[in-house]
């Protein structure tokens, strides 16, 4: 071939390349323009929930019993339409201390665990920090969530391990490619109020969640999806596990893990908390586990607590495109098409009861739908009253800066998307009413 037919061989290869290019941006651009949420009430569709339970179960002698059967059904569905399936298959848990100290001025003990799990496909690894405080007598009750940027960001104490696994590029909490650096010891201590919780006679435990399954789409061939090969094996099995089922099944191992080898810590009194993308794991963790005495879910929003048929703010579809590894493949059929699911989001707060269960919002969180995680709450409540708690307190969406206490709780913080001392001053509160007793 001359050189000259070449080079325009290649000039042509070069344009369409460019172009393919610009036609791909461009798809992305208008498609991430199509999407404007909706924030005005006024526009929220028509919907008709699900209901909590049928007529055979609203007519048993013994609603408790016939609960039972109805509830497995919805966790059924849940796990089928939207979170997928966790693993029946074996595995192995051995938890191994790593390092313990005193930290607070001796106020608490800090504890590294690294909880192993094992199967015949392989084995895989997560660390787990825990502080209880010193001078208590027995186990405690406590808190376990996972953090967003490694268990090294939730506290200035230096001999916490930093995480080798990817992390999100995050400057302000030190990542440096993809990983984890001493910059980013306690960047995320405010989310983490350690003192205020032991000082209240408390523990609290966490994981990094990618530490469980990284948060990104790679089709599940990392994390503990490695360990369970012929689980809904392939992509395209429409009801394979997504990475907040695999979040919410390392906390169930994370609580072996506490229940087994922390003598601290009451395994029986272990609340699973979390924060936004890990609130909609605490709440499948809470489901999931019935070990679980309670969960807390902070401005989770869709997929959390919200209600998915009210389609405000983040919707159905927005999650399945931003995050398409979050949930199952069969959730995706419910892109535009919400009143098509067969459960919604107060279905699966129900599925705690009779736990307690605190859902939180906050006031300019509209992305999250704070009204829609209300009535969630809200309506959930019914399943609690007929297994003998007493009536959700709030009748009305309650102003910012309120809220009420029971075994289901609600409040609505004045201010954005995160979680701080004010949430955590009332999940104290929550823990000695509703937990603690
Ligand atoms: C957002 C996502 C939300 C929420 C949040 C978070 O981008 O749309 O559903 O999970 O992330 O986890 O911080």
């Amino acid at each position: 071939m001359s050189t000259k037919l070449s080079f325009a061989l290649r000039r042509q290869f070069l344009s369409a390349f460019l172009m393919a290019l610009l036609l791909t941006n461009l798809a992305s651009v208008i498609n991430a323009q199509k999407f404007e949420p909706n924030y005005d009430e006024s526009k929220v569709p028509a919907y008709d929930l699900p209901p909590l339970w049928d007529d055979t179960t609203a007519a048993a002698d013994d609603f408790a019993a016939a609960w039972d059967g109805r509830r497995l059904e919805l966790l059924g569905l849940f796990a089928e339409q939207m979170y997928g399936q966790q693993p029946t298959e074996a595995f192995q848990v051995s938890c191994e201390k790593m390092e313990s100290g005193e930290s607070l001025n001796g106020k608490a003990l800090r504890q590294q665990y690294q909880v192993n799990i094992e199967t015949a496909a392989g084995k895989h690894s997560f660390d787990l920090l825990v502080y209880t405080p010193k001078l208590s007598e027995g186990a405690v009750p406590a808190f376990l969530g996972l953090n967003f940027y490694g268990n090294h960001t939730v506290a200035g104490d230096p001999e916490i391990r930093i995480t080798k696994s990817w992390c999100r590029a995050t400057a302000d909490k030190g990542v440096v490619d993809n990983r984890a650096t001493e910059a980013g010891r306690s960047t995320s201590a405010l989310r983490w109020p350690i003192e205020m919780i032991v000082d209240a006679g408390y523990g609290v435990a966490t994981v990094y969640c990618g530490d469980i399954d990284p948060d990104y789409d790679d089709n599940f061939q990392n994390g503990v999806h490695t360990l369970f090969p012929d689980h809904r094996p392939g992509p395209q099995a429409p009801d394979r596990w997504g990475t907040i089922s695999a979040w919410a099944w390392g906390l169930s191992r994370a609580l072996d893990c506490l229940s087994h080898n922390v003598d601290e810590v009451d395994g029986s009194r272990v609340v699973v908390i979390g924060h936004s993308r890990l609130g909609k794991t605490s709440l499948w963790a809470g489901a999931t586990d019935e070990r679980f005495a309670g969960a807390i879910s902070n401005d989770s929003g869709c997929g959390g607590a919200a209600l998915s048929r009210r389609a405000f703010g983040e919707t159905v579809e927005r999650i399945n495109t931003s995050f398409p590894h979050w949930f199952c493949g069969n959730f995706k059929q419910y892109n535009r098409n919400e009143n098509a699911l067969p459960v919604d989001q107060h279905q699966l707060i129900a599925l705690l009861a009779p736990r307690p269960v605190y859902v939180a919002s906050a006031s300019q969180d509209e992305w999250a739908d704070p009204k829609g995680e209300f009535l969630a709450a809200k309506t959930a409540s019914a399943v609690y009253e007929k297994l003998g708690s007493k009536p959700f307190a709030l009748n009305a969406f309650p102003q910012p800066g309120e809220g009420a206490l029971g075994t289901v709780s609600y409040h609505l913080r004045e201010g954005e998307h995160d979680i701080n001392t004010w949430d955590w001053e009332r999940y104290l509160k929550f823990m000695q009413t509703e937990v603690d007793r």
